[in-house]
């Protein structure tokens, strides 16, 4: 019974187009990490940006949390079929940080590096959507250890994964490359909307 009103809520999300092909709408918010959560000291911590920049730049945890920020509310999508809808983020706004540091015209991909090397990469377009943040507040609360504080990247027009916890820097780069999941075969791109799961390469 209770599964049944549960698809029937399905189909009628889907009905109203807000849940992407194959997804299951979830009410918890599961976790999803290789590896283990780092730990966090404010007085190491930074933040850097490299690559086709003007200006390599680094940022102490109390200068990041200096930075204008904007609260948005979305839905994600995680590659492994569940989306939760109406999720509740503040983070500094990718598109007006990126002004910030000068972006070379040569910059086309930007790729997330996080603590114990987890990456992932996107065209500089897909990047540039007002809905990108790189989040440190989720419900009004820092981030849960588990759910990438102290700051991610927030993609939500893309699967989850895309969305990189533990953020240390981001590199803008003529060329493409790959990241942790996209050369483990996952897609290169992600768009739920198009059920851009898994690359060429995949094993799946
Ligand atoms: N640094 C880092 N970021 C990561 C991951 C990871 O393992 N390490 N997993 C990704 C995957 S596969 C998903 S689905 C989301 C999960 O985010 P959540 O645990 O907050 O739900 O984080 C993404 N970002
Ligand atoms: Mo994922």
């Amino acid at each position: 019974m209770n599964f049944l009103r549960r698809r029937q809520e399905e189909d009628k999300v889907k009905s109203e187009g807000r849940l992407p092909p194959g997804q299951s709408l979830t009410q918890k918010f599961p976790v999803l990490t290789y590896g283990p959560n780092p730990t966090f000291d404010p007085q190491t911590w930074d933040f850097r940006v490299f690559g086709e920049v003007d200006q390599e730049m680094r940022w102490s945890w109390d200068e990041f949390l200096k930075l204008p920020t904007k609260t948005i509310t979305t839905d994600i999508h995680c590659v492994t079929r569940w989306s939760k809808f109406d999720t509740v983020w503040e983070g500094v706004p990718f598109v007006e940080w990126s002004q910030s540091v000068g972006v070379k015209p040569s910059a086309r991909y930007v790729i997330a590096h996080c603590d114990y090397g987890y990456t992932t990469n996107l065209p500089l377009e897909s990047m540039m959507d007002d809905d990108v943040l790189l989040a440190y507040k989720y419900d009004g609360k820092f981030l849960e250890p588990d759910h990438g504080f102290p700051v991610r990247t927030l993609v939500p027009k893309r699967y989850f994964w895309k969305s990189a916890k533990f953020l240390r820097a981001l590199e803008f780069s003529t060329v493409d490359k790959p990241g942790f999941w996209e050369v483990n075969g996952y897609h290169n791109d992600g768009d739920p909307w198009k059920e851009e799961r898994y690359g060429r390469r995949s094993f799946f």
